[in-house]
């Protein structure tokens, strides 16, 4: 698509939604809702097992209408069947994104290169199976044979979140037997305290990095090495039974000293962010087993589908993605607020930040043209109810807009007597306030006096949508990643932007290469920085008895 698309603010549907933004920016959610006693039913749409009531959003029907033109005049639906024919549309790293050939099944075919990748992505997957039933049932033993009973996945970003996250929200289906912990800052408390209690001798480290030269992943790595060996009484043999890695880089994972027979594969057409279905899934399969994962990416795979073949006005990712765009470049909105009503999904917001903003956190369009509009918003939330004692009161009274997605699930996994049901209450009712708010006649009626009154007054018409889907399995955590995944391609689609690079992590690396000799050094070298990290570095090093 790069170079014959008109650019964004010039396509005619951006033009006519901009004139129809002036005359709809006033509308209340009340009047529309009065105008119209089917919206809430309407304005729904359901796919593969999932129920997004979106009526709660600024729109009219002639915003949808103008919306969809807009994703049509944007190529979104040539800019799709070109991701999923696996062409580079990665075009400053000149690769494809084919994170959806991870959750093809065996039969498909998706060529790279001139090659096939299922029969390959297949392979690993058994290969991770294999491995998986060994360690869960205590078939892969230790140096000293002793059973796995702890495994901690060594990685960070791409290589850390998605692992994180799904562990976190699949704990109901995984092995309560083992500990699962997570390592990824290069602060060495990460690693102190996820290894203070644990035998090594029990010990599996998983060290995941696409690339294995990652400083904070290899520092961690490093670490864990020495504290084995050193904990068994310094056999260097013990490395083979206690580390695994998952790479694309065999040769670096040789280096390390880990047999490449125990390395788990992918492929650099998947991006870190988009990676938590590969390979670097290791972690999440041992968790919850090989059958559990399978169903995950059965629920993706729906997804990916729905995606695919759906028409836009029923499609769940590009209506999201519109409805997204729409807020954050007419309105202004400048975050959104990611609510989960289940507490399993409660690593579910950090994740979604890196998948949203390393993706779209973009200046330029794909033609290397600086953007004269928004993109990526900033994504942030906490699981309810615990967020609404604290900051929902900026979303309900504050003076910047937030629009809102709720996930919530009709049924607990857990049921713990009235629990769940006063949950959904307040999912529900979050919704409602902030649409409807409350008016200065309702405040005035409970007898509130004048003085009180600009206090108590909700002026509501906050924009929000609830994803509502049954239960929390991994099929379904599959398909609301996904449900993501393609809402966030959707808005870099329209915005003209490479969703899949992040050229913009590469500054701060190279920096901190620089200063790590200049901390470390006996003697203070000659430090040419700005006087502001000069000064740090110095007082650093003489704080900490350096010179
Ligand atoms: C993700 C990013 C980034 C990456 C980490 C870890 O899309 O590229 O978060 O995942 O920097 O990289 P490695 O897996 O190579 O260690």
């Amino acid at each position: 698509m790069k170079g014959n698309i008109k650019p964004l603010t010039q396509r005619s549907a951006w033009k006519a939604l901009t004139t129809h933004y002036q005359k709809v920016k006033g509308l209340h959610l009340r009047k529309l809702f009065a105008n119209d006693p089917k919206r809430g039913e309407r304005l729904t749409v359901e796919a593969v097992g999932l129920f997004l009531d979106y009526s709660k959003n600024r729109i009219t029907g002639q915003t949808l209408g103008l919306l969809l033109r807009l994703a049509e005049e944007s190529g979104l639906r040539e800019q799709i069947d070109a991701m999923f024919r696996g062409e580079k549309i990665n075009t400053t790293e000149s690769r494809p994104a084919l994170h959806m050939a991870l959750r093809a099944p065996k039969n498909a075919v998706i060529v790279v290169d001139g090659r096939n990748v299922v029969p390959e992505v297949h392979a690993v997957l058994d290969k991770m199976a294999v491995f998986a039933n060994r360690v869960r049932r205590g078939q892969w033993r230790g140096h000293t044979d002793k059973r796995i009973r702890n495994v901690i996945n060594i990685g960070i970003g791409g290589s850390d979140l998605g692992p994180v996250m799904a562990y976190e929200a699949l704990k109901h289906y995984s092995e309560r037997s083992m500990t699962f912990r997570f390592i990824s800052n290069v602060d060495g408390i990460d690693f102190l305290e996820a290894t203070r209690d644990l035998d090594p001798a029990e010990t599996l480290f998983i060290v995941s990095s696409k690339t294995f030269t990652t400083l904070e992943t290899m520092t961690n790595a490093r670490s864990a090495r020495d504290w084995l060996i050193r904990r068994l009484k310094g056999d260097k043999e013990a490395v083979a039974k206690h580390f695994v890695a998952v790479s694309t880089n065999a040769g670096r994972v040789s280096e390390f000293g880990i047999d490449t027979a125990n390395m788990f594969g992918f492929w650099d057409w998947v991006g870190g962010r988009y990676s938590m279905d590969s390979a670097i899934g290791l972690s999440t399969m041992l968790a919850i087993g090989p059958d559990n994962f399978r169903a995950m990416l059965k629920g993706f795979r729906e997804m990916d589908e729905h995606f695919r073949t759906a028409p836009f006005e029923r499609n769940l990712p590009v209506l999201m993605g519109l409805l997204s765009i729409w807020h954050n470049n007419f309105f202004g909105a400048q975050t959104v607020a990611v609510l989960p009503y289940e507490q399993y999904l409660k690593r579910f917001p950090a994740y979604l930040q890196q998948l949203a903003m390393e993706s779209n956190g973009k200046r330029v369009t794909l033609d290397g043209v600086a953007v004269d509009y928004d993109t990526s918003p900033v994504y942030w939330g906490e699981p309810g109810t615990n967020g609404q004692h604290s900051f929902y009161q900026l979303i309900h009274q504050g003076s910047r807009l937030i629009p809102c997605d709720f996930i919530a699930f009709t049924r607990t996994l857990t049921s713990l007597g009235r629990h769940h049901d006063i949950l959904l209450a307040n999912v529900f009712a979050q919704a409602e306030a902030l649409a409807f708010g409350k008016t200065a006649a309702e405040v005035k009626a409970e007898g509130t006096p004048d003085w009180l009154m600009p206090h108590r007054v909700f002026e509501g018409n906050r924009p929000s949508n609830l994803l509502l889907a049954d239960r929390l399995t991994p099929e379904t955590l599959g398909k609301l990643v996904a449900l993501y995944e393609h809402n966030v391609f959707t808005q870099g689609a329209i915005w003209h932007i490479d969703p899949f690079d992040q050229w913009g992590v590469e500054l701060g690396k190279v920096l901190a290469q620089r200063i790590i000799p200049e901390l470390e050094g006996k003697t203070l070298l000659r430090l040419r920085h700005d006087s502001s990290t000069n000064n740090l570095i110095r007082r650093c090093r003489k704080r900490s008895g350096r010179y």
